[in-house]
């Protein structure tokens, strides 16, 4: 089978859907076909990201160049230049090898922000698996169903992370191995039986490794992110994505030679993997990682003390700042940073008009989403910044806006986000639903479920969601995974759950839930049914506010009605509620 846009001959079949081929219809023409010569490759043309992000820049001329520079929570750091990573990221791949994983396998992560976490990943990209990271916030019910639904084979993990999931480990029939790193020996508690060490993997392993010949369409990382209805879905992209997450590094985020760049974004969440990992690293830049969590001191001092340069952060961290004030940010030298970008919620025009006196320098707003692998949308470096507006297509990306159905609408009207399907970046199935991903394809298009218009002079701007996804401080939480956990704790029979508009964090989940018959509605059950919440999902994603009523608004078929409780909470008309429950 021939694709049009490949430069080089793939040895495989293309892996696309069917459907997306019919979509292509061949009318596409692709303006990365020059960007494809700016990679490697591999002998042969196969592709892999690892190949792309480190080898090529290790028996190059950014060998001794530092790829990472790592700061822990305690203050510890570590460098690692291409060629210490490609050593490393060598060694894990033999350590997987000799543990028997194969190419297309699932190898996940469930770990903090140290080196090993990125070293594995990599590790993982060579040997031709699919790799799959985990957010270290997340408790145990989350990674179950990550777990489960993928199949994974092995997990990569730390000690006080095992632990929290401990209890589900017995319930994954696919999961054969555990790795445990257990960095500067800082866990004193004995493997548990059947664990092996990173550590003691590693010192056996031979740093002699040729990547898997994997080809442009082979799968190579997913990330699971929710929806309206049922659990997260596996979005699977594959390693021709590192063609858009590599230019997108260049004209988006203005990567030079000497940049320092610090993405503030987990790789449990896709920002963290394409702009955390991919982007930077495929450009040879030099990154900085943080271990720990947002702390606005921290974050300026880090700022200085490494002279970032370029830095890619999210609104809400913007607006917590904001909040903590301008004598901070005035106590540092901030006068490296040259270009800042934002993602993953509305950046409010205060955000930009705050940050501009801060950081002598507007902050550039981007779209995209874990289905598009990489930005689709933005206010480019040489772009007069828009505030409020996402910004413009990357070229090559045809978006529009479409009416109910499916066609285009013209300026300064609302509808529906959508993408012309074939970027390079494209998610290519959701694992185990490829009914769920062909139902994103409409008419010919993507359909993001962002609601959007865009203006005369083409910039786009975000107006809403389609669905009843809650975006919380930039973490899509989906509404029925949070009502299950609810519904799991033995005083509740029914849950509601709405994101609720939150000066800072865009929104936060707030729950509704009624009790059982004879069960008293105290403090104390709320308290409980808070606490039952956040251990087992995260605090990031547990409800903040929890809510008791006597019974939840529902149409006739049983739903509840999650609109109507969102519009009784904003105080808003309710709408038409023809179809509700009556009585
Ligand atoms: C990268 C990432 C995607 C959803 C997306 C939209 C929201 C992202 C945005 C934005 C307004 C922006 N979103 N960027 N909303 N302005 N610049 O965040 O991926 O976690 O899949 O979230 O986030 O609703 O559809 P993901």
């Amino acid at each position: 089978m021939e694709s049009n846009f490949i430069s080089k001959p793939a040895s495989t079949e293309l892996k696309v859907e069917p459907n997306l081929l019919e979509l292509r219809g061949g009318r596409m023409s692709y303006p990365w076909e020059g960007v494809q010569k700016e990679l490697d490759w591999l002998p042969g043309g196969y592709l892999n990201k690892a190949y792309e992000c480190i080898d090529r820049h290790a028996i190059g001329s950014r060998r001794d160049k530092p790829a990472l520079l790592w700061e822990g929570k305690k203050g510890e750091t570590e460098t690692y230049t291409f060629f210490q990573l490609k050593r490393e990221t060598d060694k894990f791949a033999n350590v997987l090898l000799g543990l028997g994983l194969k190419r297309g396998d699932r190898v996940f992560f469930f770990m903090e922000r140290v080196p090993e976490q990125y070293i594995a990943i990599f590790g993982a990209l060579k040997v031709g698996a699919v790799a799959g990271p985990l957010f270290s916030a997340f408790g145990p019910e989350p990674v179950k169903d990550r777990l489960l639904d993928s199949g994974a084979r092995i997990l990569i993990t730390q000690p006080s992370l095992r632990r929290k999931i401990a209890g589900i480990l017995p319930e994954l029939p696919n999961l054969e191995k555990i790795v445990v790193v257990n960095k500067y020996g800082r866990d004193s508690t004995p493997l548990a039986e059947g664990d092996l060490s990173y550590e003691a993997l590693m010192e056996q392993a031979s740093d002699d490794f040729q990547i898997a010949q994997t080809t442009m369409n082979d799968y190579s990382i997913m990330h699971y992110t929710s929806g309206t209805t049922g659990k997260p879905k596996g979005a699977v992209h594959r390693h021709f994505a590192i063609v858009q997450q590599y230019i997108t590094g260049k004209w988006v985020l203005d990567f030079h030679e000497d940049d320092i760049y610090w993405c503030t974004a987990d790789p449990g969440w896709v920002t963290g993997t394409s702009y955390g990992m991919l982007a930077p690293w495929s450009n040879g830049v030099t990154q900085l990682v943080h271990e720990g969590g947002f702390h606005a001191r921290t974050w300026y001092e880090l700022i200085e003390k490494y002279k970032v340069t370029v830095w890619y952060t999210a609104p809400t961290a913007i607006r917590m700042l904001m909040k903590a004030g301008e004598e901070l940010p005035r106590e540092r030298d901030l006068s490296s940073l040259r270009h800042i970008n934002s993602v993953g919620e509305p950046l409010n025009p205060e955000a930009i008009a705050w940050g501009h006196p801060v950081f002598e320098q507007a902050i550039h707003d981007t779209w995209w989403q874990t289905e598009t692998g990489a930005i689709l949308i933005a206010n480019y470096a040489f772009m007069d910044v828009r505030p409020g507006s996402m910004g413009k297509p990357l070229p090559g990306i045809e978006a529009a806006v479409l009416d109910q159905k499916y066609q285009p609408l013209p300026a300064d009207t609302d509808g529906m986000l959508a993408i012309r399907p074939g970027w390079p970046s494209m998610f290519q199935t959701y694992w185990n639903n490829t009914e769920m991903y062909n139902s994103r394809f409409r008419n010919g298009w993507y359909i993001t479920g962002d609601q959007a218009r865009y203006d005369q002079d083409g910039y786009f701007w975000f107006v809403g969601r389609t669905d009843d996804v809650i975006n919380t401080a930039g973490h899509l939480v989906g509404p029925f995974e949070v009502e299950s956990i609810l519904l799991e704790h033995p005083a509740v029979v029914e849950a509601g759950v709405i994101g609720k508009p939150d000066p800072i964090a865009m929104e936060v989940v707030k729950a509704f839930v009624a009790v059982k018959d004879g069960v008293e509605e105290s403090e104390e059950l709320l308290r409980d049914v808070h606490r039952f919440a956040r251990t087992k999902l995260a605090a990031a994603v547990a409800p903040r506010e929890i809510e008791f009523l006597p019974s939840l608004p529902k149409t006739r078929s049983g739903k509840i009605m999650r609109r109507l409780l969102k519009a009784r909470e904003l105080g808003l008309p309710e709408g038409d509620t023809s179809t509700l429950e009556e009585g």
